[in-house]
């Protein structure tokens, strides 16, 4: 049996002085240097990993770590040792404005040789007072590309192996088609909730001709749960209109201690009528499209 389920190549990349090799030593080592020396081209880690894939069992995954170095002065050679790499680490120093304001190159550097891999933007040395990059600005960044964020130190080890394992995980998810199948998930779920909805719609509405209100206002709540899940807009809307409809009939008929006189609407598409509190804007449960007053 091999002695591990993957080998993964990883970069990390970022400014000069930022942290990157103290990162990748504290994973693969467990320990912090105080001194810098600045990388030359690339060192190299090597650190294994049990990670835990949510509800898909565990993997146990061998990073082998692309440190690279961040001056100027290498960055015509530094790309060609992205290549091959399958997710990578693009980190700033929490505690220097300018390697945060870099970060746009960072990303295009690492997308002009490799092809949309995972990576993680990391806001390092968490542990310095002097912090000058607040949590929020790199959380509207790593947003608007659509990754995590973290914030570590080296020096502390403050999320140094979670960071690891959530970009062995994205990457495993990946090489195992994973990220697809949560997708399918998504739309089998979205499906369901939507007839869910419009059995339930159909019920308060079938209860709103009988008026039978307090049954209806049942099934709207019901109906409105699967609508708020999926943010089905449209439906939520069509309840809201319904509930508010349904409270000022049953106001009107406390206060008259009467029936409401019978006033119906009819969908022209599904050739239904439906009993409403007056003639308004009303959409159709089914269709979605506005009844009319007259048959
Ligand atoms: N306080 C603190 N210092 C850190 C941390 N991480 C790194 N440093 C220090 O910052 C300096 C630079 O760290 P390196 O890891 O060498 O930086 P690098 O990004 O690899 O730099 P290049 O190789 O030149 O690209 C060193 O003196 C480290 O000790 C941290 O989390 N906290
Ligand atoms: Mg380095």
């Amino acid at each position: 049996m091999s002695e591990y389920d993957y080998l993964f190549k990883v970069i990390v990349v970022g400014d000069g002085g930022v942290g990157k090799t103290a990162i990748a030593v504290r994973f693969a080592e467990g320990v912090f240097r105080d001194d810098y020396k600045m990388t030359i081209g690339v060192d190299f880690s090597i650190k294994t990993l049990d990670i835990q894939i949510n509800g898909y069992g565990m993997r146990r995954v061998k990073f082998q770590i692309w440190d690279t170095g961040g001056q100027e002065r290498f960055s015509y050679t530094r790309p060609l040792y992205y290549k091959g790499a399958v997710g990578g680490l693009v980190v700033f120093d929490l505690s220097n404005r300018r390697s945060f304001e870099n970060l746009d190159r960072w990303f295009t550097e690492v997308a002009e040789t490799c092809f949309s891999i995972p990576l993680i933007l990391v806001g390092n040395k968490a542990d310095l007072p002097d912090r000058v990059v607040a949590r929020s600005e790199a959380e509207a960044l790593a947003r608007e590309r659509n990754i995590p964020y973290y914030e570590s130190s080296a020096k502390s080890g403050q999320s140094i192996n979670t960071i690891f394992d959530k970009l062995g995980k994205l990457i495993v998810m990946i090489q195992e088609g994973l990220v697809i199948k949560e997708e399918e998930e998504e739309e089998r779920k979205h499906k369901e909730y939507i007839e869910k909805y419009m059995t339930l719609a159909d019920l308060a509405f079938q209860k709103i001709n009988d008026a039978n209100y307090q049954e209806a206002l049942k099934y709207l709540k019901e109906a409105y749960k699967y609508a708020k899940e999926i943010d089905y807009k449209d439906g939520k809307k069509w309840i809201e209109e319904q509930t508010q409809l349904i409270l000022k009939i049953l106001k009107q008929q406390q206060a008259m201690g009467t029936q409401q006189p019978e006033i119906y609407m009819y969908c022209a598409y599904c050739n239904r009528k439906y009993r409403v509190a007056k003639i308004g804007k009303i959409r159709c449960p089914k269709c979605n499209n506005y009844l009319s007053s007259s048959a």
